[in-house]
C-alpha cells in the first residue's frame, strides 16, 4: 500500500532491459518468524546499454541486510534503495551482485511472494511477486537459470522443493536440513517456485515419445492422499496429448504438482513445480462435482501445456499476457474437446463468453486482448485475455486449417525457444508457415469490444439466389471510440425443408465431389458485405455462427418458425442449442413485459419436445433444456437498455413453472431413463446422463410437492456431490424452509471436515434466494466453516452472493452492495488481488436502472478510503470515470 497515486504503465513505452541476469543463485534460510534470502545475481550489461546504465532491481517489503558487488560491500552512494527499487550504478559490464533480504512469510496475507498456507511455505510469483522475495529485475524478458538452496527445520519441513532437478540434500546442525535444486532452463522470475513443509506424495511415471522416463509427483496433505488419482490421470493424458497433437515433449526428469489451500487463483505453471489451489487438484465423489472433475482435468492440462506455451517460450512484457494464456486456453480447450464431447465443450465455452466476457468487454474495465496500458497487471488476468484470447487463436486455427496451424505452432516453438516474445511474433510464425497475410486479422489483439454482425437476407425465387448482407460494428469502449473492421470467420450453412442445402457461393466453382458442401466459412472483413448463394431449390433458413466460430454477437431477425426448424434439424449442435436459447429468451422477454401471461408459446413447446425426443448427447441435451441464466439475461438486457434483475427472476420462475407443468411426463421419463444407478464414476457417459436426469429432476420438483419429496430422497440416496447439490438447491428453492434447513444441517454434519465440500455448502446458502440472504451471509461470515483470509472461502460465500444471487445483491435498499463493499474494504489491505476481483459486480452499475445510484455510491465510498491498493484503485477509478 502506498500513498502516492499509482502509475499507469504503457505498452508504447516498452524498453529492453539494460542488464540481463544469466545465472541466479538463491539461498533461503526459512525460520518460523522470518526468512533470509541470499541472492547472487550474475549480471551482464546489454549491448544497447550505455556504460553508465543503472541496474534497476525491483524489491518490495524487503529488509536489506547485506549488499556487495563482486565480493566487496557496496558503499551507500553506489546504490539507491526505495520502497519499490534497488538501483545500483557504476557497475562493470558484468559481475555478481549479492544481496541478503529479510522477509516475513508468516505475516504475508497478500498470497504473493513467499507466504505460508496452513504452515506450508509456498510461493506465488506471477506476475510481480518475485520482488517480494528478493531484489531482481522482475520482468519476464529477463531470463536466467537458477540454482536454489533451501534450508529449513527438518521436522516441520521434510519436503524442500524448487524448480528443476534435485542436485544435493544434506542434514544441517540444529535439526535442520538442506536441499539444492538446479533448473537448467532459463526462465523469467515469475516462474520461480519454492515449497517447504510437511506433505505426502503420490508418484507415477510417464514415458515420453522419445522413451525418456519422467517422475510425476503430486504432493498434498496426508489426509488428501486418496484424492489425487484423477489429477494424476489427467496429467498423464495431457502429456500424451501434447506429444500427439502439438509434438511437444516434456523436458525434465521430474514434474511436481503441489496442492495449497490458500491460493489467489486456480493454479500456477512454475517450471516443473506447479502449485495448485487444492480445489483444482483434489477430487473425490463426495466432495467434487462432475464439473469439478472436468475443471481439474482441464486445469492440470492447462498448467502442463504452459511448459511449452509460456515457459519455453514466454512473454516479453505483461501486455503480451495473452500470448501464453490465449494460446494455452485454446490448447486446453482442444484437449477437453478430444477427451470428451467437442460440441459440448463449444457450447459451454460460448456460454462463458456470451455471459461473462461480453459483459466485461462492454464494462468500464473493457480492454483489448493485448492491453495498451495498465496500473496493476493482476487486474488483467481476465476473461478477455484468457477466453477471448483463446477465441482469437481459434479463429487463426479456423482461417489456416489444422495443418498450417500446426506448422505455424512448430515454427513458433522452434524459432523462439528460450525467448521472451510478443503476440506479433506468434502471428508472424503463423503467417510464415501458412503464406497468409494476417495483418488485418491482428486488429483482434488491439481492439476492445464485442463486434456485432447485423445480418439480413434476400431471396430471389426466380433465380434461386439467396443473398446474405452482413455488416459489422464494434461499439466504442473506454479510450477507444473509433473501431475498424475485423476479420471474422463466419461459419454457416443453409437449412431447407429436408435438411442442410448444398452451397454454391458466387465466384466459387461448384464442387460436387466435396463431402462437406453444406458448410462454409464466410470471411467477413469489411464494414458491409454481401454473399450470394445460387442454385437453391427453396428459400432457406440461415444457420449462422456455427460452432461459435467468432466471439461476436449476431443480429438476424429469426422468426420463431425458423428457430424451431434450426432447433429440430440443423447439423450444428451449437446452432441448435443457441436457437432454443433464443426461443426461451423471447418467451422470457414476453413474460417480463406481461407477467400474467399464462400460455406457453406453441413453437417453444414444439422445440422442447423435439429436443426431448431426439437422441442427442445427453450432456448437450441437458444444456439445451436449461433456462438461460439470470446473468446471461441481464447481459442481454443491458446490451439493449437496462437490466431489471427482479423482473428477470420472476420471468424465469414463470417459464420454469410453465415448462415443468407442460412436460411433466417428459421430465419423469427423462429422469427415469437417465438416472444413474451404477456406482459413481466421473466418466463422460455417466456425467452426461446425470446432467440430463438432474435437469429433469429440477423441473419435476418445480411447484410440486411430490417432486420436492423426490428431490429430498435423491439428496439422501446420493453417492456423489453432483446429485446431492442439485437436490439440495432444488429443495431450497421449492421446498419449505424447515426441510431446506434440515438438509443444510445434514450436509454440514456429513462434510464439516471436508473444506472443499464446505465451500459448496457456503455457496448454496449464499445463492439461496428464499428468506433473508443478506442476514444469512452475514451469519455465515462468523461461522467456523468460513475463513476471511482464504480466497476459496471468500469466493464461495461473498463471490457467490454477489454474482449468483442477483435479487438479494440488488436489494432496493442497497444492503447487498454495502455487504460487498465492507468485505472489499477489509480485503483491500489484506489481499488486494482478491479485493479487486470481488468488486466486479459493482463495477457494472451502469447496466441497471434501479440500483445504479446506490452501486455508484458504494464505489465512491470505497474510493475515499485512505490507503487504496493499486489493484482496487484501478478498478474503482475506471468504474467511476
Ligand atoms: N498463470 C496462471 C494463472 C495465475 C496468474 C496469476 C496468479 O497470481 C496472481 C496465479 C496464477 C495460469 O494461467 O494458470
Ligand atoms: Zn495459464
Amino acid at each position: 500500500m502506498r500513498d502516492a497515486q499509482p502509475k499507469t504503465i504503457f505498452l508504447s513505452e516498452y524498453k529492453a532491459p539494460d542488464y540481463g541476469i544469466s545465472y541466479t543463485e538463491l539461498h533461503f534460510e526459512l525460520f518460523d518468524d522470518h526468512s533470509l534470502v541470499h541472492a547472487r545475481l550474475h549480471f551482464k550489461r546489454s549491448d544497447h546499454a550505455s556504460d553508465t546504465a543503472t541496474l534497476v532491481l525491483n524489491g518490495q517489503e524487503l529488509e536489506l541486510q547485506a549488499l556487495a558487488l563482486d565480493g566487496e560491500t557496496l558503499a551507500s552512494d553506489d546504490y539507491e534503495l526505495s520502497d519499490d527499487f534497488l538501483c545500483v550504478s557504476g557497475l562493470p559490464a558484468s559481475g555478481v551482485l549479492e544481496t541478503t533480504a529479510r522477509i516475513y512469510p508468516q505475516s504475508n496475507t497478500s498470497l504473493e511472494g513467499l507466504y505460508r498456507s496452513r504452515g506450508l511455505f509456498c510461493t506465488q510469483c506471477e506476475a510481480e511477486g518475485f520482488r517480494k522475495i528478493t531484489w531482481f529485475p522482475d520482468r519476464p524478458d529477463v531470463m536466467s537459470t537458477y540454482h536454489v538452496t533451501v534450508d529449513a527445520d527438518a521436522r516441520q519441513c521434510p519436503e524442500l522443493l524448487s524448480n528443476g532437478n534435485l542436485v544435493q540434500s544434506m542434514e544441517l546442525p540444529g535439526d535442520r536440513h538442506r536441499a539444492v535444486w538446479d533448473d537448467p532452463f532459463p526462465k523469467p522470475s515469475y516462474l520461480f517456485a519454492l515449497v517447504a513443509g510437511n506433505l505426502s506424495r503420490v508418484e507415477d511415471t510417464f514415458i515420453t515419445m522419445n522413451g525418456r522416463k519422467v517422475r510425476l509427483i503430486i504432493l498434498v496433505e496426508e489426509k488428501d492422499l486418496d484424492k489425487c488419482a484423477h489429477a494424476m490421470d489427467s496429467l498423464k493424458r495431457s502429456m500424451r496429448w501434447d506429444e500427439e497433437r502439438f509434438g511437444r515433449e516434456y523436458d525434465l526428469d521430474v514434474f511436481h504438482i503441489v496442492a495449497v489451500d490458500d491460493f489467489n487463483m486456480g493454479a500456477m505453471e512454475n517450471k516443473s513445480l506447479n502449485i495448485f489451489n487444492t480445489s483444482c487438484v483434489l477430487a473425490a465423489p463426495d466432495t467434487t462435482t462432475d464439473a469439478g472433475y472436468q475443471r481439474i482435468e482441464s486445469i492440470v492440462a492447462h498448467e502442463y501445456f504452459h511448459n511449452w506455451s509460456g515457459n519455453r517460450v514466454t512473454c516479453r512484457d505483461w501486455f503480451q499476457l495473452s500470448l501464453k494464456e490465449g494460446f494455452t486456453v485454446f490448447r486446453d480447450a482442444e484437449f477437453s474437446a478430444d477427451m470428451g464431447s467437442r460440441s459440448l465443450k463449444r457450447v459451454e465455452d460460448a456460454m462463458v463468453m456470451r455471459t461473462l466476457q461480453f459483459a466485461e468487454d462492454a464494462g468500464p474495465m473493457s480492454h483489448p486482448v493485448r492491453p495498451a496500458s495498465f496500473i496493476e497487471i493482476s487486474n488483467f488476468y481476465t476473461l478477455t485475455v484468457y477466453e477471448k484470447g483463446a477465441e482469437v487463436v481459434r479463429m487463426l486455427h479456423t482461417l489456416l486449417g489444422e495443418e498450417d496451424f500446426r506448422r505455424g505452432s512448430d515454427l513458433y516453438f522452434d524459432r523462439h525457444d528460450g525467448q521472451a516474445v510478443t503476440c506479433d511474433d506468434f502471428v508472424s510464425a503463423m503467417e510464415d508457415a501458412s503464406g497468409k497475410n494476417l495483418s488485418d486479422f491482428k486488429r483482434w489483439y488491439s481492439q476492445a469490444g464485442t463486434p456485432e454482425l447485423t445480418i439480413r437476407d434476400d431471396w430471389d425465387a426466380e433465380q434461386g439466389v439467396y443473398t446474405l448482407s452482413v455488416s459489422q460494428e464494434t461499439p466504442a469502449t473506454p479510450g477507444q471510440s473509433d473501431k475498424e473492421a475485423l476479420v471474422i470467420p463466419l461459419a454457416m450453412g443453409l437449412l431447407g425443408e429436408a435438411g442442410n442445402l448444398r452451397l454454391t457461393l458466387d465466384g466459387e466453382a461448384p464442387d460436387p465431389e466435396s463431402a462437406d458442401n453444406t458448410h462454409r466459412i464466410l470471411i467477413v472483413d469489411k464494414p458491409e458485405q454481401e454473399f450470394r448463394f445460387s442454385g437453391l431449390p427453396e428459400c432457406p433458413t440461415p444457420s449462422l455462427l456455427r460452432g461459435f466460430s467468432a466471439p461476436v454477437r449476431v443480429d438476424y431477425p429469426y422468426t420463431r418458425e425458423q428457430l424451431l426448424a434450426l432447433v429440430s434439424r440443423d447439423d450444428d449442435e451449437f446452432v441448435r442449442w443457441d436457437s432454443l436459447q433464443q426461443l426461451m429468451v423471447s418467451a422470457l422477454q414476453e413474460l417480463q413485459a406481461e407477467p400474467h401471461r399464462v400460455s406457453l408459446d406453441p413453437l417453444l413447446e414444439e422445440a422442447v419436445n423435439a429436443i426431448c425426443s431426439q437422441s442427442l448427447d445427453p450432456a448437450v441435451q441437458a444444456d439445451m433444456l436449461r433456462l438461460p441464466s439470470e446473468t446471461y439475461l441481464a447481459e442481454l438486457a443491458s446490451h439493449s437498455g437496462k437490466a431489471d434483475v427482479h423482473g428477470i427472476f420472476r420471468a424465469r420462475q414463470a417459464l420454469r413453472q410453465a415448462l415443468a407443468e407442460t412436460f411433466r411426463e417428459r421430465w419423469q421419463q427423462l429422469f427415469d431413463s437417465y438416472r444413474v444407478t451404477a456406482p459413481y464414476a466421473a466418466i463422460g457417459e455417466q456425467i452426461g446422463a446425470r446432467a440430463l436426469a438432474n435437469v429433469a429432476l429440477d423441473y419435476l420438483a418445480t411447484g410440486d410437492e411430490q417432486g420436492v419429496s423426490l428431490a429430498a430422497q435423491y439428496y439422501f440416496s446420493a453417492d456423489n456431490l453432483t446429485n446431492r447439490l442439485v437436490a439440495l438447491r432444488t429443495v431450497l428453492r421449492e421446498g419449505d424452509a424447515a426441510l431446506g434447513d434440515s438438509l443444510i444441517d445434514d450436509f454440514y454434519a456429513r462434510f464439516k471436515d471436508e473444506t472443499l465440500a464446505m465451500n459448496h455448502w457456503l455457496s448454496v446458502q449464499a445463492e439461496n434466494t428464499s428468506g433473508d440472504s443478506i442476514a444469512r451471509v452475514r451469519a455465515l461470515m462468523e461461522h467456523p466453516a468460513y475463513d476471511s483470509r482464504n480466497p476459496n472461502k471468500i469466493r464461495a460465500l461473498i463471490g457467490a452472493f454477489a454474482n449468483a444471487n442477483a435479487v438479494h445483491f440488488h436489494k432496493h435498499d442497497g444492503a447487498g452492495y454495502r455487504l460487498l463493499g465492507e468485505v472489499v474494504e477489509t480485503l483491500n489491505e489484506q489481499n488486494p488481488q482478491i479485493a479487486s476481483r470481488l468488486l466486479t459486480p459493482l463495477t457494472r452499475w451502469n447496466n441497471y436502472a434501479q440500483g445504479a445510484t446506490l452501486m455508484r455510491a458504494e464505489l465512491e465510498r470505497l474510493s475515499e478510503l485512505p490507503s487504496l491498493s493499486p489493484d482496487v484503485y484501478e478498478v474503482l477509478s475506471k468504474s467511476l470515470a
